[in-house]
């Protein structure tokens, strides 16, 4: 009897416990749901639960019975469409803000924005999660409209399903066509010329913007005629997670003109005495996601529309900026999440490396004076390209009297893979003014004596990577073994190595003198 009491008062304290728990629990994921709809002020447009598949931006899971269906879908755009399909367009994502950046207050009068999106055959899920985490987390006093500019798709539910879609929205969203495939710089041009607010936003069709994205942006551009990236968040192409980019990394390029990710340099935390809510300035962009005060825009000549399809627009519209007396910043308080691809889903009329290295040369001969060597040395074949004209982009720069590209070096990307200062440019490497022996981050190292030497990342503290050249005996000496870089110290080896001075006939190195922008 005592014991069957014992029993069920245990049983009760345990009910409650379990009552308070999922009373708690209620009670917080209701308060998520009002704060979430607080954050955005609209309810769930496709009155989809909260807690499907993305939610939040957790990973989607594909179950294993449908993975050989998801591994064909996924060649369609080159990212996993059936994750894409099954979350919702309007989809929770985390505030993946600095503490910092939370409470920051922007002016009222904050100008207007057009958003500029163009797309070639893009996925239905992901264009419209773009299109509806503009109109769910932008302010609408701020939004003048959202253009789309479909370049010449082959996708019939981008046709009339997507404007009658389009047009129940409470943002006006325009559909316009390119007539044929003319590739995302001419139809940006496009996008841009019919759009009207006072700033336009460039996005790439498979984004989704957080919580406060465009206030900072639009703030910033008001304060100064800069412009400004948001820091660009990874949404996972395999489960579609969202991913917080990080504000220490900044925009670079290396000796084949990609456009490459480093880390923000202490000087730049140091101008902003470590507040990392204040923004970068970047030394380039990685394209897709920008904004640009319109009249800004006009002067200093939109983007040449000389570039086929895809690609150097970026690293094109960074440098002019910097030449030409402007600004180009990542504004840390703005996150805004992209689908990064490892291939690319679309072809490209006339060739992959032809288009790309076309509209590269066109930026190396327009900007990068005789520092585009640096691009033509690592690409061989590539001078055999044909840039086309680019009179009236050499004008431009003239009208505008921007700087040379050595002042954008020294000023801007002074940690740049190209070396400012350099003795020689031969076949292979360059000889830089630290007596490096490099090509692009790499430079001859010697662990070994008489042994192969080897390119590893350049740390520029000498050491072992520092060479002397005798110009006399035409020999590469490597300082702190005293032994020469030697074509064939092993027989049958054919790797370059390090052995002493005296085996002359193997240890000559002809230095071709370029012309320097500096002397030395
Ligand atoms: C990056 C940029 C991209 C662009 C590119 C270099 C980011 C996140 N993305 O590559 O915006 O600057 O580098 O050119 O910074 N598109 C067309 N017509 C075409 C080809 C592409 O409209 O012929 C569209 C495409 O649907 C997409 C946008 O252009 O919306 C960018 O193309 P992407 O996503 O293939 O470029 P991405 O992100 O690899
Ligand atoms: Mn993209």
């Amino acid at each position: 009897m005592r014991r069957f009491a014992y029993c069920k008062v245990v049983l009760a304290t345990s009910l409650v416990w379990v009552m308070l728990d999922m009373f708690i629990l209620l009670y917080f994921s209701e308060c998520n749901k009002c704060d979430d709809k607080k954050e955005r002020g609209l309810p769930g447009r496709d009155g989809g639960p909260r807690d499907g598949p993305g939610e939040g931006g957790k990973p989607v899971v594909i179950p294993k019975e449908n993975q050989e269906k998801m591994k064909e879908m996924f060649k369609i755009n080159q990212f996993n469409l059936m994750a894409s399909e099954m979350i919702a367009l309007n989809r929770t994502l985390p505030d993946v803000r600095l503490e910092g950046c939370k409470n920051k207050l922007y002016p009222d009068n904050l100008p207007r924005t057009s958003v500029v999106i163009v797309f070639h055959n893009e996925a239905w899920s992901t264009l419209l999660r773009t299109v509806h985490s503009v109109i769910d987390r932008s302010p609408h006093t701020l939004l003048e409209e959202i253009v789309l500019v479909d370049d010449a798709s082959e996708r019939d539910f981008l046709k009339r399903p997507l404007e009658q879609y389009v047009r129940r929205l409470e943002i006006p969203v325009r559909v316009v066509r390119m007539e044929q495939r003319s590739g995302l710089i001419r139809a940006r041009l496009k996008g841009a010329s019919l759009s009207t607010g006072q700033v336009i936003t460039f996005l790439d069709a498979h984004c989704e913007c957080t919580i406060g994205w465009l206030e900072p942006l639009l703030a910033r551009i008001k304060q100064d005629k800069t412009v400004v990236c948001p820091i660009i968040d990874v949404i996972s192409d395999d489960t579609f997670e969202y991913m917080a980019g990080s504000d220490m990394t900044y925009g670079g390029f290396n000796w084949k003109l990609n456009f490459r990710w480093y880390p923000v340099p202490q000087r730049e935390m140091d101008r902003r005495k470590g507040d990392r809510t204040l923004p970068v300035r970047t030394p380039t962009m990685a394209g897709g996601l920008f904004s640009i005060d319109r009249d800004y825009f006009q002067e200093i000549g939109t983007y040449d529309a000389g570039m086929d399809i895809w690609g150097g627009e970026n690293l094109e519209i960074s440098f002019r900026i910097w030449q030409c007396g402007g600004t180009l910043e990542i504004v840390t308080c703005s996150h805004v999440g992209h689908v990064f691809r490892k291939a690319t889903p679309y072809t490209f009329p006339g060739g992959t490396g032809q288009i790309i290295n076309k509209n590269n040369r066109r930026l190396a001969e327009v900007w990068m004076d005789e520092f585009k060597n640096f691009f033509y040395i690592i690409s061989p074949g590539v001078t055999k390209v044909d840039y086309g004209d680019i009179t009236s982009r050499s004008a431009l720069r003239q009208k505008l009297q921007c700087k040379p590209f050595s002042w954008y070096l020294e000023n801007v990307y002074p940690d740049s893979q190209i070396p400012r200062h350099y003795y020689s440019l031969g076949e292979v490497f360059s000889y830089t003014a630290n007596k490096e022996i490099r090509t692009d981050d790499l430079c001859l190292d010697v662990s070994k004596l008489n042994g192969p030497v080897m390119m590893l990342k350049c740390h520029h503290l000498k050491g072992n990577q520092l060479w002397e050249y005798d110009p006399v005996k035409l020999t590469l000496i490597h300082v702190n073994s005293n032994q020469c870089l030697d074509k064939a110290s092993e027989e049958d080896s054919q790797v370059p190595s390090v052995r002493d001075c005296t085996h002359t006939r193997f240890q000559q190195w002809l230095l071709r003198n370029v012309t320097l922008p500096e002397v030395f």
